[in-house]
């Protein structure tokens, strides 16, 4: 994963006719990214997202600003997920739902109820003030077409990438990552959390990866002036996740068992 992307030097790059990035007011996002208070091994509830109807119990796997890598208990870690610490689909153990397996739960059913009622003795579930309330919906779809902003690469959930709106319809948009022909873009809803605005991501403490090579390119890292990125000096925001350290953005490290983590 790299980290080493300006926006206003990328934006300059692409001269006047590059869109403008989408206004805030389009994106059902915090205004501040929230606060990451979750802690590794943290228990909680979660809608099955290959499911969603389902509640199950899922383990903070790793923490990235203001993200959650889960895992449903009882899963394998093929499956594993990304949400928001201020995701919908998350709730604090005991919510009064009514748990279930997760899909593809390893074991025969019949081993379901003494299975559940290890990990809830086992317990660690996250505090109710852990989770934040999730931000308002626009009221509609604010989107125009040529607007830039930031969206996470759903073959690589794990990154986060500059993209365009390149077609609005109904309650859809078309996002296409820059520089990348095509290969990852995707339809998705005007209030989907998947999508950012431009910034969002690196004032989480999260990073914001490079444009594909078929966008205007950055000067190497190392040809590059150390701008106010690279400068340290601030000390770690209280959305330190991996990623907010100043240090550790520069050359960011994927823990080794990253399923997300594709051959670069
Ligand atoms: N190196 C990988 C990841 C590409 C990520 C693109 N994100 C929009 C590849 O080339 O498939």
């Amino acid at each position: 994963i790299q980290s080493d992307f300006d926006w206003d030097e990328y934006l300059r790059l692409l001269g006047p006719e590059a869109g403008d990035p989408a206004p805030a007011a389009c994106f059902k996002q915090a205004a501040e990214p929230p606060s990451n208070h979750f802690q590794l091994g943290h228990r909680l509830e979660s809608r099955d997202p290959r499911n969603p109807d389902n509640t199950c119990i899922a383990s903070v796997i790793d923490r990235l600003g203001p993200r959650l890598r889960l895992r449903l208990d009882g899963s394998d870690d093929r499956n594993d997920f990304f949400r928001l610490v201020d995701s919908e689909d998350l709730f604090p153990h005991p919510s009064g739902r009514f748990i279930v397996p997760p899909l593809g739960f390893a074991k025969s059913s019949n081993y379901w109820p003494g299975f559940l009622e290890k990990v809830k003795a086992a317990g660690n579930f996250a505090p109710a003030d852990c989770f934040v309330r999730p931000p308002a919906s626009p009221a509609k779809n604010f989107f125009a077409g040529g607007q830039k902003l930031e969206a996470i690469d759903r073959k690589n959930p794990l990154f986060v990438c500059p993209a365009t709106v390149k077609e609005v319809r109904q309650d859809r948009i078309f996002v296409s990552f820059d520089g990348w022909r095509g290969a990852f873009d995707y339809w998705c809803r005007y209030d989907c959390r998947d999508i950012f605005p431009v910034g969002w991501c690196q004032r989480a403490g999260y990073p914001v990866q490079p444009p594909g090579n078929r966008a205007p390119q950055q000067p190497q890292p190392q040809q590059r002036y150390r701008g106010k990125h690279a400068s340290g000096g601030s000390s770690p925001s209280p959305n330190s996740g991996t990623f907010s350290d100043k240090s550790a953005a520069a050359s960011p490290q994927l823990p080794a068992s990253s399923a997300a983590a594709p051959a670069a």
